[in-house]
């Protein structure tokens, strides 16, 4: 039988001030991928407009990375695995990071 826990005084009144945690995806550059894989997989997953995608992707290149976006861990977490499945199903050695917020 489930039983019912009263919440203390304390517990009930405190103000549930704490948000989840965030992270952000951040993608790699290599000297492999095709830049047009690399706005594809930007639209697709991270629902960049195509301009905004080839910016993205050009400062990657450039700089060697970039945040992609800022989500909660098990988002990010699927993420980097649907842009590394894609990634390796096509050949490719993309590759993501999540990086805590602040
Ligand atoms: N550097 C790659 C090339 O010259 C393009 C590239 C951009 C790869 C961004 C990965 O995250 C990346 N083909």
């Amino acid at each position: 039988m489930p039983e019912i826990v009263h919440k203390t005084d304390v517990e009930a009144e405190k103000p549930q001030l704490q948000r989840p945690p965030m992270y952000h995806v951040v993608m790699l550059n290599d000297d492999y991928t095709p830049m047009d894989f690399v706005i594809d997989v930007l639209v697709r997953f991270f629902h960049k407009s195509e301009e905004t995608a080839n910016k993205l992707m050009l400062q990657i290149h450039h700089q060697g990375s970039a945040m992609c976006g800022l989500f909660p861990r098990d988002v990010a977490e699927t993420k980097i695995h649907q842009v590394e499945t894609a990634s390796r199903t096509s050949g490719h050695p993309l590759r993501c990071v999540m990086e805590r917020e602040n």
